[in-house]
């Protein structure tokens, strides 16, 4: 036995120039049912295909690997190579993070597709900051709120505990006079069935795919704003590899941008359906509950102005110049 080490050693050192195929590791928050993470894994096989299995990537969902929290910090620190995230969890390193959380300022796909190319370039500074490189960005359906009752009257809100994923949506929630909590994705049920909310923010996309039908009847579809999610990886990763692997990689991230847009819009439609079919009244908000959530919606947005730099605000204007063009 002790000798087969010297033996292999020696094998080793006699093709110090064989290509070694590379395996990463990558974690993303949210569960198998979501449309992003099979979009994740269908874009972690086009990379096995198109690189002949040069570059695999093995895509850990749900939270199980490493915590939201802490995946950009794991994939900074090399732990893991490549992570997905929701965007405006990252707020505390930059409010332009959450610009796509501000109510009135991107309100369907194409808009929120602006906004996304509108403030890319500085997202991928700030990235490039930490050593890291985006591969790519997409938007989930636009947020609405799910209650136990039909939600008619903004007053509903008072002391209403509400699920939120980010800190923006809990700002929000505040604004509304209810009281926020953020709980991820995948302990919704638990949040729901011990109790420790009434109601939740999200898209109909997360509702279908945690089945809201459990444990809330109405879903208001008050296409609050477009949140998006980020995939990106370690630039020390991406240099590792050599450049016909790295061509590979970026036109796989491209096509799976391009597809994730497309399945999340199919997604938004069969998840409305779904809801709806499994008992969940769907309802547009009306006059009263759409003028207090514009109003806690215009005082969230004063509040990111006065925390947003230059450089974001400037972003933001080059999106609305191009839309109004
Ligand atoms: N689903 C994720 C983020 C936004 C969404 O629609 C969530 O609720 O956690």
């Amino acid at each position: 036995m002790q000798r087969k080490t010297p033996l292999l050693l020696a094998m080793a050192c006699a093709m110090p120039f064989a290509a070694q195929a590379a395996e990463w590791t990558m974690a993303t928050p949210y569960g198998d049912a979501s449309f992003h993470t099979q979009n994740t894994k269908q874009f972690a096989e086009d990379v096995d295909e198109a690189t002949d299995g040069e570059l695999t990537i093995t895509v850990h969902s749900g939270g199980a690997l490493v915590s939201h929290g802490e995946i950009k910090p794991s994939v900074r620190r090399g732990t893991i190579d490549a992570g997905e995230v929701f965007l405006s969890v990252l707020s505390n390193d930059d409010p332009i993070f959450e610009v796509d959380t501000l109510p009135g300022v991107a309100g369907s796909y194409d808009d929120a597709f602006a906004l996304w190319q509108a403030t890319k370039p500085m997202i991928t500074e700030l990235f490039a900051a930490e050593g890291l490189i985006p591969l790519y960005a997409v938007a989930w359906p636009a947020q609405g709120i799910y209650t136990a009752e039909p939600l008619t009257d903004p007053a509903q809100f008072e002391g209403l505990r509400v699920r939120a994923p980010n800190i923006n949506t809990q700002r929000f929630v505040t604004l509304m006079g209810g009281s926020p909590t953020e709980t991820e994705e995948s302990d919704i049920p638990t949040a729901f069935s011990t109790g420790r909310v009434d109601a939740m923010i999200t898209s109909s996309s997360t509702g279908n795919a945690m089945t809201a039908w459990d444990y809330v009847s109405a879903y208001t579809d008050a296409n609050l704003w477009l949140p998006k999610n980020i995939v990106f990886i370690s630039q020390r990763s991406f240099d590792r590899l050599d450049e016909e692997t790295q061509q590979a990689l970026m036109e796989a991230a491209a096509r799976a941008e391009e597809r994730g847009w497309a399945a999340s819009r199919e997604d938004n439609d069969a998840s409305l359906a779904a809801l709806e079919e499994n008992g969940i009244s769907v309802s547009q908000p009306n006059e009263a509950v759409s003028a207090a959530l514009q109003e806690a919606g215009d005082a969230l947005y004063q509040d990111w102005l006065d925390r947003a730099d230059e450089e974001a605000e400037q972003a933001l204007e080059a999106y609305r110049a191009q839309r109004d063009e």
